[in-house]
């Protein structure tokens, strides 16, 4: 009797060993093996409408998990291939700044991957006092290496906002797979 009682508290702390060892095994297994990826950064100032091709330098910067974003360029290079969301917003101001006239806010905004354009806005405010905002999303296919920028395709008027209090001009993305 004393035996068959031995005996079954081995079993007993074998299979816990053994279930505690498949446990392991299956929560390694499962770990994810890709490091996170997402930027959020913007334009630290109110400033004057864009002129023809130029980029987009959002230098203030509140995320960068990953380091793909640059800060001095305004372009996002993947670190690593997959799928990405990209977001981008322009506020077009009803007033004066950063010494424009003439016109008030008007700009489109392009988000280019190797130079392609991939999504497209515009903002346009024809009043004083009346602002205009726009948001673009995208969701993209890249490789590792592949380069992301905002750029304005024609010669913007007037002035954006880049404020907390009128909106911030912005860019941000993530890979989601
Ligand atoms: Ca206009």
């Amino acid at each position: 009797m004393k035996s068959i009682i031995i005996f079954a508290v081995f079993v007993l702390l074998f299979q816990s060993i053994d279930s505690y060892k498949t446990f392991e095994c299956v929560q390694k297994d499962e770990a994810p093996s890709v490091i996170p990826v997402a930027f959020y950064a913007y334009i630290s100032r109110t400033f004057k409408a864009l002129s023809v091709y130029k980029p987009f330098i959002f230098d203030a910067v509140e995320t960068n998990l990953g380091n793909g974003y640059d800060r001095r360029t305004g372009i996002f290079t993947a670190p690593s291939s997959g799928v990405f969301a990209f977001s981008w917003t322009i506020h077009a101001a009803g007033t004066h700044h950063a010494g424009s006239s003439g016109q008030y806010g008007e700009m489109g905004a392009v988000l280019t991957q190797n130079g392609v354009a991939k999504g497209s806005v515009y903002a346009d405010t024809e009043k004083q006092y009346d602002d205009a905002s726009a948001t673009g999303f995208v969701i993209l296919a890249a490789s590792k290496g592949d380069k992301f920028q905002i750029i304005c395709p024609m010669a913007g008027q007037g002035a954006f906002y880049s404020t907390k209090i009128n909106g911030r001009t912005s860019f941000s993305g993530y890979r989601i797979a």
